[in-house]
């Protein structure tokens, strides 16, 4: 299908080409948009990182975060601040759950957006899914594993079954697949080895093939290994160097024409020593 996709495209393009010319496209390469106007409303309810979403299902984006954490207090809830339209939202309300946001995805196909929680019982922390209500509420939770820590979790169909898999990034750089199956459950835990402390990572198509694939950033590891998909939870691993620290990745189709997809990282220099 991607690849019909593609040559349709193509077609497509060189039929626009053909009408409009290439001395057109110049003009408008030469002129180039506006500068975009940007602007910074502040939210001092929401801490860490802050999930868009549409969580009551009025075409407006809302977000999801977590409240600020109390001095001596226990774990801090997962707040919903629904958006209003204009670029303004709700005060943040807790959902009646504790933890931080590490995904937005819709786990159960009902077609309601549910959060990924990293919820902070100790002595381990718990990945769980808080499904929602499509009104801005939350009920119930689907438990995907207990860990020592979570880097970073994506949400995705890597076997092509119809069913969301889930992928966790866990501190003894190990990358944990867990295979979702059709009753909310998930089937044996698949792992793959990572680089040098794992920092984060992003599924994406970079062959070709019509399968996701991941990039996973290896922060003192300064590269970035890309897991091609085998299919049946296979993958076949080629590690990037980056020549510096890499923080995070992240995927852009960078040769439309060929439907190329490229893997991008942000990355550090470390320091330099003081000098003696
Ligand atoms: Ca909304
Ligand atoms: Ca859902
Ligand atoms: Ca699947």
């Amino acid at each position: 299908m991607k690849l019909m996709g593609c040559r349709n495209l193509i077609l497509l393009a060189l039929a626009v080409s053909a009408m409009v010319g290439l001395r057109d496209h110049a003009l408008e390469a030469q002129s180039g948009p506006p500068a975009p106007t940007v602007s910074v409303l502040r939210n001092s309810g929401l801490a860490q990182t802050v999930w868009p979403g549409d969580f009551n299902g009025d075409g407006i984006t809302d977000l999801a975060s977590t409240a600020p954490r109390q001095f001596g207090a226990g774990p801090s809830p997962v707040v919903i601040a629904l958006g209003r339209g204009d670029g303004t939202f709700n005060a943040p309300r807790s959902i009646g759950y504790t933890g931080h946001v590490v995904s937005v995805a819709d786990i159960d196909g009902d077609g309601k957006a549910d959060l990924l929680v990293v919820d902070e019982p100790a002595p381990d922390v718990e990945l769980r899914f808080v499904l929602g209500n499509g009104d801005g509420t939350f009920t119930n939770i689907r438990r995907v594993n207990s860990f020592d820590g979570v880097e970073f979790a994506l949400v995705s169909d890597l076997d092509g079954d119809g069913i969301k898999d889930v992928i966790v990034g866990a501190p003894d750089d190990v990358i944990q697949i867990y295979p979702g199956r059709a009753d909310g459950t998930y089937a044996d835990m698949v792992p793959l080895a990572g680089g040098l402390f794992i920092h984060g990572g992003i599924v994406a198509d970079f062959n070709g093939d019509g399968r996701k694939d991941l990039a996973i950033a290896n922060h003192y590891g300064r590269s970035v290994t890309i897991f091609l998909n085998q299919g049946a939870f296979n993958f076949l691993a080629t590690d990037v160097p980056v020549g510096m620290q890499a923080n995070d990745v992240t995927a852009r189709p960078i040769s439309w024409w060929r439907c190329r997809t490229a893997a991008t990282t942000t990355t550090t220099s470390p320091k330099a020593p003081p000098a003696s």
